[in-house]
């Protein structure tokens, strides 16, 4: 998100415990070897659909053991209606029950197979939400238990990766209970989907991304990218961010990162959707531009590193660097000190509606409202004012349900 974060995220490996965002889980799962990982998985994918193919193998071999028996009947009794029918039913259910089978034996073979080796079958985002929830709940479980009895946190990928698998095999098990609605899941899912967005539950840019798009009212597509498995650095992500980094929006053809990058372009390529999020006269767009601008220089970098250390920071015991937080304080004061001027000649920072000039302070807002640094805000009536207004957009709510749900 900018030097800062990067710098910290390469200390602590971790943003932290996190209280307030499930995201911050995923960075403490980086440990597990990939090898293992490919071990188990291919001999897990082996395991699941060798199961389902002896399954059809044996029902193939009772349809030959009954015809075997049923021939001679037909031979011996005439006339051959009896024997005949129950030739005929058994060559109808054995031979369809075994196709069935072996259709559905490769089916899950294939989805197994995408889905152990980090791809993205459809159907596999929401394992993925259901294995994240369980994770982070044990992870902070076990964070709680370790911290209250001195131990470390070795073994927090443990946790994550025994899940994952956990959940597969259940998901096997519901899928050969009922082939047929997971059949129909794989062929009405995402791929007419146009707009799709990847990222994680609590990722401030991710967030800043996502709220556009619902400012815009747009259907798109969620793409959890898995951060247990470092699935933003496996070539299929760097091929859509260089950078191995969330955000990322696919519109059709094109692939966007950075998340002002992306609120900029969702902004004027639906243009006529939802709420207007930018000026369309050159000089008002230009003062917009100005505090767009404002926010990605002055606000953005002490107000992610106070979220940073006072939301995200329980890998650490609580600890924060309090040297560290008062300086960032006293920076964010002078930038909000402006902001208050600004805000006291227009209701919002880009001018007399909301824009994206308000929309991208959003994620580190939220997060900062829920820490100490709330009292920066409280202590100047506009600023305060506008942050309560804009937090309070049905767009923004619809995140914070989001993060409250799976965070
Ligand atoms: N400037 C970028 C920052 C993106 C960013 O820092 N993303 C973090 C998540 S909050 C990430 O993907 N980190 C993973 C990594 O660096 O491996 C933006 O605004 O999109």
């Amino acid at each position: 998100m900018n030097i800062h974060h990067q710098t910290y995220n390469n200390q602590h490996n971790s943003y932290g415990g996190g209280v307030g965002g499930s995201y911050n889980e995923y960075q403490n799962q980086h440990h597990t070897s990939p090898l293992v990982h490919q071990v188990v998985k291919a001999a897990t994918s082996v395991t699941a659909g060798g199961s389902l193919l002896v399954l059809s193998g044996l029902t193939l071999a009772g349809t030959v053991v009954a015809l075997t028996i049923a021939t001679p009947l037909l031979v011996i009794f005439s006339p051959v209606l009896v024997p005949a029918a129950i030739t005929l039913f058994l060559l109808a259910t054995g031979f369809l029950t075994y196709g069935g089978f072996g259709v559905a034996a490769v089916t899950v073979l294939s989805w197994i197979y995408k889905y152990a080796t980090g791809g993205h079958p459809p159907g596999s985002d929401s394992l993925d939400q259901a294995r994240d929830k369980l994770g982070y709940k044990a992870r902070d479980m076990k964070g709680r238990a370790e911290h209250a009895t001195g131990m470390g946190i070795h073994g927090r990928a443990d946790m994550g990766s025994a899940l994952r698998w956990k959940l597969l095999f259940s998901a096997i098990f519901f899928i050969s209970l009922d082939p047929y609605h997971f059949y129909k899941r794989i062929t009405a899912n995402s791929a007419t989907m146009a707009l799709k967005l990847h990222g994680i539950v609590g990722s401030p840019p991710a967030f800043r991304a996502m709220a556009a798009l619902y400012e815009k009212d747009l259907d798109f597509e969620f793409v959890r990218v898995n951060y247990a498995s470092r699935e933003q650095k496996t070539p299929r992500f760097l091929a859509l961010n260089p950078f191995g980094q969330v955000p990322v929006l696919e519109d059709g053809d094109l692939k966007l990162f950075e998340s002002r990058a992306i609120t900029k372009y969702v902004a004027e390529a639906y243009a006529d959707k939802g709420t207007s999020l930018i000026f369309k006269d050159p000089k008002k767009s230009a003062i917009q531009t100005v505090w767009m601008e404002a926010e990605a220089q002055k606000f953005n970098s002490p107000s992610i590193r106070l979220v940073f250390e006072l939301k995200f920071n329980l890998n650490r015991g609580g600890e924060t660097g309090e040297a560290l937080v008062v300086e960032l304080e006293a920076k964010l004061a002078d930038v909000l000190d402006v902001y208050e001027s600004r805000l006291t000649e227009s209701k919002y920072l880009g001018g007399d509606s909301f824009t994206l000039a308000d929309l991208n302070h959003l994620p580190n807002l939220h997060y900062l409202m829920e820490t100490k640094v709330k009292k920066l805000f409280d202590a100047r009536p506009h600023v305060s004012a506008w942050a309560a207004d804009i937090l309070s957009r049905p767009a923004w709510v619809k995140i914070v349900s989001m993060l409250q749900r799976e965070g």
